[in-house]
Parts: structure tokens; C-alpha cells; sequence
């Protein structure tokens, strides 16, 4: 997997990344499917989407992936970054996990006698129950595939399973360590820290078969991260023969005065919220794309970037944390009807999918806002005890970083109260009202959020933007042109930039991107695209980039 250090030295991995075998099953169910049947006359790239290649474009349904591995005797470990949407992973011929939804790091795990292993994954890109995350009426385009690199692990009696890195101090350079492991059986074994190639610490421990190793450290050389000065330390694990690397910034996150601050110093947020979806890669994403997207957020001149609506390829928050780009990382969502919302089954969907993003995200300093639910029913009665519980989950794995969510309408929120930082996504200018009204619209927001009683937490308007087909433009610079667009994001941008109240900016969108073929969207999505990017679907600028660029670049 394409990473920006290596997470093991001394554990064997096997990248699977390639050219994988692959079946197109089609309207079949997972439960039907014998393995030894199956006929595989194609082959697909690993990461991909397979409805992204010309040959399989718009199918939904189910298809197998198949590779060979060669596995040592021994407990092996199956890491998995993305599969879109729904999956069954099976060694030799035996299911060993099914994982429902795309966008987040998952395992599959089994004992081997050695030998060639044979992996297979059933991928299905359909919608209905086995993945309630995922719904058709999204405006974005469920692409299907393994969609994300694959891994082989092979591993010892113990293993390190996490390693989560929290600044304690940044002053004192000081960092909280935890590592979670498991063991076969209860053993005494070495563990030593260090950091960026220098000894932290030695010593013998006591293991169970599982739990939590903590340790505070000092790393005396490391200097802060800030998004002038990225700095950025790797600090490695080793416990009992088994090792774990992860990449951590000194810096601190809180929300100060209506304010949020890194490290004690106001930060003011500008900048786009971005899809991981293209015409030719669906959800995979290419690393020199991931570079190229980040080159044009720093030409831009943005300082943020909101990962809507799902947790964003582990590569690009690595090109962040270098970049000193700060993100918004949100759990999967999109307007999900409050039956949705409030069911048992979704609820635990969405809790599991949540530790999974907090799990790969976690040590990013980049990170600096967790976020749920984009513009879900945060307006209803009912919704509310589903915001608390997922905001709340997300405090406990995570109390460094506030929790927010892309509220769909702030004039009838009803969950404010649960989040340390308000965003509010609106549309004036577009939906309904015009460029004009803008400046006052976004005042209102302001007024009312002030009025129940959040004058304290920032404010930051998640959302706003209107629609331009490329090179569309007109006298009449009317609805759908470049030039409507360009007067309506300047007119949002001149009024955000010194606002006393607002402190963060997220245009909609970065990128143009395929929508959902979902008939009612696509009648309000020309070329079937949700084109209010700054850039087209192949990052190509529209006239608004070069306006926004001017104004975001004068800070
Ligand atoms: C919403 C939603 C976005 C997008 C946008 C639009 O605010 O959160 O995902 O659908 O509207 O383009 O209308």
C-alpha cells in the first residue's frame, strides 16, 4: 500500500496491489455463490472499481476477486483499506469475514498450515440491508470494487494491533502512547519505543492474551506541527517480535473563544470540501492523483479540506500532514430518512464504521475535526438520541479532537448542543434566493446560532456553492454558467473573510463528480454530474478557481 513511511519492518507483509482475477456474478446472492464454480474470464486492477471500466459501467451486483497468496504456518492477516460496498472474504474456498461498508481499513484473519492460499472476495456494489450505509438517493455515485490496497500479514504469537499517539503536551513535547495488542497465551516479552530512529525506551512486559500497553514519552527534538511548519515524527513499536509504525505532528486542537486553535493560535479555515471519486477510478484513487489534488488545494491557497462524505484514503491524509493541510474526516451519510436513521441495525452499522475511521485516522495531525451524519435529520425528535450516540462514541475513542456534522438547514437544528464546533450547509443563491442575499443569509445563520445559546462554539459554513458545466458561459451570466458561479463564490468569500462570527469556509465542491443514477437527481444534474466544482471531474479549473485562488491567497 502506498504510504508515506513503512508501518512494519520487522512484521512480513505481502502487498496484493495488482491485477486481480474477476468473475461478474451479477443479480446472485452471496449465500449462492460455490467458490468451486466459479469462472473467472476477467481480470481487474487491485486497488479499482469495476464499474468504473468501460465493460462493467453502471452494473450493480455482485462479482469475485480472486488471488493466490503464498501463506506461512501460522495466524495470517487479511487487511483490507476500502471495499465498496459490501463483502465476503474467503481463504481457500472458506468465508472468513463479511464487512459492510466502503471507505474504511478492516481484517480478515485465519490460521494456515503454509503453502499457496487462494483469496476470494465477493463484492457486492448493490443496495438494500446487508449495507445499510449506503443508500441509492446519495448524490454521489456508489462505485463497486476493491477500491482501496490489500495486504497479507503474517503473523507471530503476539501481535500489535493498534497504536494510537496523542500529544499530551506540546510544550513539553510530550506524547501519550498506546498500544493494543493480542497474544496467543500470557508471556513475558520485550518492548521498545522509539522515535524517528532514536531509543525511547526498553523493557520486559507482562502480557495477557489481549490488551492495552500505555506510556507517556518525551521526544525532545520534536518540533510542533503547524500548517506552516508540518513538522512530523515516526514512532515505532516493537512488543515481543512483532512492530508497528505511526506518523504523528505535535500540536494541539481546541476550540477557544468561537474559535478553534492549533496549538493557541486562532485558526481561520478556508477552503473545499472534496470527493475521492473520477470517471476512470471510481473510488480508487491513484496516488499521483492524490498528489496532483493536494497540489491544487496548496495553489488554491485553501488551509482545509472537509472529507465529504466518508473517510478519506489513508494516502491522502499522509499528502496532508505534510502538506499542513487541516481536514474535517466525516463517517459516511447523506440525508438518511429518519426510519433510516433510527434503526437498530444502521445504528450499529454506522458505530462499527466510526471505530473503523478513528482506528486509520487517528494519528494524522492533519485531522484536526471528526464529523457524522452529512445533513442527516438532525431537525427531528427522533434523530436526536442517534446524534448523541455517535458523537458521544466518537468522544470516547477520540477526546483530542472536536466532533461537528454538516447540519442541512441551522435555522431548525435541534443537536447543537451536542457538538463542540456548529457547520451549516446552505444554498442561497441557488436552491432558492440570490447572490445579493447572500451576505445577510449568512449573517442570519450566525445571529441564530448565537440566539440558542452556542456563541461560544465556532462557526463554519460547511457547504455553499452553485453549479457551472465547464465552459458554460453567457451574456446573461445566468444559472449553470462559470460566470454565475465565479459572482456567487466571491460574493461568499468577500463576505467570510473577516467575518467576526464565521471562522471556517468549505465551498462545495473541489471537484465535479457523477451523481447518483437515481432518476430525481439526475434531472437536476446535467451530464449526469454534480458540477458545482471549482475544478472539473478531471481537475481541470473553472473561471471560479482563479477567483476563489485570488482571494484565499491574500491570507
Ligand atoms: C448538499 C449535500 C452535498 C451535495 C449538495 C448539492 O448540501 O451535502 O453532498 O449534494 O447538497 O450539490 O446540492
Amino acid at each position: 500500500m502506498a504510504r508515506r513511511f513503512p508501518p512494519h519492518v520487522l512484521r512480513p507483509v505481502t502487498d496484493l496491489d495488482g491485477v486481480w482475477d474477476f468473475a461478474y456474478l451479477g443479480d446472485v446472492e452471496p449465500d449462492d455463490v460455490d467458490p468451486a464454480t466459479l469462472v473467472f474470464d476477467d481480470v481487474m486492477a487491485v486497488p479499482g472499481c469495476f464499474d468504473a471500466t468501460p465493460a462493467y459501467a453502471g452494473r450493480r451486483g455482485l462479482a469475485a476477486y480472486r488471488t493466490r497468496v503464498a501463506a506461512q504456518p501460522g495466524l495470517q492477516r487479511l487487511v483490507f483499506e476500502g471495499v465498496q460496498h459490501w463483502c465476503r472474504v474467503l481463504w481457500n474456498g472458506e468465508p472468513i469475514r463479511d464487512h459492510a461498508g466502503g471507505f474504511t481499513r478492516f481484517t480478515a484473519e485465519t490460521r494456515s498450515d503454509g503453502g499457496e492460499a487462494e483469496v476470494i472476495v465477493l463484492v457486492d456494489n448493490r443496495f438494500g440491508e446487508r449495507s445499510p450505509l449506503h443508500m441509492e438517493h446519495f448524490d454521489w455515485y456508489h462505485f463497486g470494487g476493491i477500491s482501496r490496497s490489500v495486504a497479507l500479514h503474517r503473523l507471530g504469537s503476539v501481535r500489535i494491533d493498534a497504536l494510537a499517539i496523542d500529544t499530551r503536551s506540546v510544550e513539553d513535547r510530550r506524547v501519550e502512547v498506546r498500544i493494543d495488542y493480542t497474544a496467543d497465551a500470557p508471556a513475558t516479552v520485550p518492548l521498545a519505543l522509539s522515535c524517528d530512529g532514536r531509543a525511547l525506551l526498553a523493557e520486559d512486559v507482562d502480557l495477557d492474551t489481549a490488551g492495552t500497553l500505555v506510556r507517556t514519552v518525551e521526544i525532545p527534538w520534536a518540533a510542533p506541527w503547524t500548517t506552516a511548519e508540518p513538522n512530523l515524527s515516526v514512532l515505532a513499536a516493537e512488543l515481543g517480535g512483532d512492530d508497528l509504525r505511526e506518523r504523528f505532528g505535535l500540536r494541539r486542537i481546541a476550540v477557544e473563544d468561537a474559535r478553534l486553535t492549533l496549538n493557541g493560535e486562532p485558526l481561520t479555515l478556508l477552503g473545499v470540501n472534496r470527493h475521492e471519486l473520477h470517471p476512470q477510478f471510481g473510488h480508487a484513487q491513484p496516488a499521483g492523483l492524490l498528489i496532483a489534488d493536494v497540489q491544487q488545494l496548496k495553489d488554491l491557497g485553501a488551509n482545509f479540506v472537509r472529507g465529504s462524505h466518508y473517510p478519506l484514503d489513508p494516502l491522502f491524509l499522509d499528502l496532508c500532514d505534510e502538506a499542513g493541510l487541516l481536514v474535517w474526516e466525516e463517517s459516511i451519510g447523506w440525508q438518511y430518512p429518519v426510519e433510516h436513521l433510527t434503526d437498530p441495525a444502521f445504528v450499529e452499522a454506522q458505530l462499527a464504521h466510526i471505530a473503523e475511521m478513528v482506528a486509520a485516522a487517528r494519528n494524522h495531525p492533519s485531522v484536526i475535526l471528526w464529523g457524522v451524519l452529512n445533513e442527516c435529520p438532525s431537525w427531528s425528535e427522533a434523530g436526536y438520541p442517534v446524534y448523541e450516540r455517535l458523537l458521544g462514541r466518537l468522544r470516547e475513542l477520540d477526546a483530542t479532537r472536536p466532533v461537528t456534522y454538516a447540519s442541512l438547514n441551522a435555522h431548525d437544528d435541534k443537536c447543537f448542543d451536542l457538538v463542540d464546533v456548529v457547520s451549516a450547509n446552505t444554498y442561497p443563491g441557488w436552491y432558492w434566493g440570490d447572490v445579493p442575499g447572500i451576505p445577510a443569509e449568512l449573517d442570519r445563520i450566525a445571529a441564530h446560532v448565537d440566539a440558542l445559546g452556542h456563541k461560544d462554539k465556532p462557526l463554519i459554513i460547511s457547504e455553499i456553492g452553485a453549479g457551472a458545466v465547464p465552459g458554460w458561459n453567457d451574456a446573461n451570466r445566468s444559472l449553470w454558467t462559470e460566470d454565475y458561479q465565479t459572482d456567487l463564490l466571491t460574493t461568499v468569500v468577500d463576505h467570510v473573510i473577516g467575518h467576526d462570527r464565521i471562522s471556517g469556509l468549505a465551498i462545495w465542491v473541489f471537484g465535479d463528480f457523477r451523481t447518483t443514477e437515481h432518476r430525481d437527481m439526475l434531472l437536476k444534474r446535467p451530464r449526469g454530474v454534480n458540477d458545482k466544482g471549482v475544478v472539473d471531474e478531471y481537475r481541470r479549473p473553472k473561471q471560479s478557481y482563479k477567483a476563489v485562488r485570488e482571494r484565499f491567497r491574500k491570507l
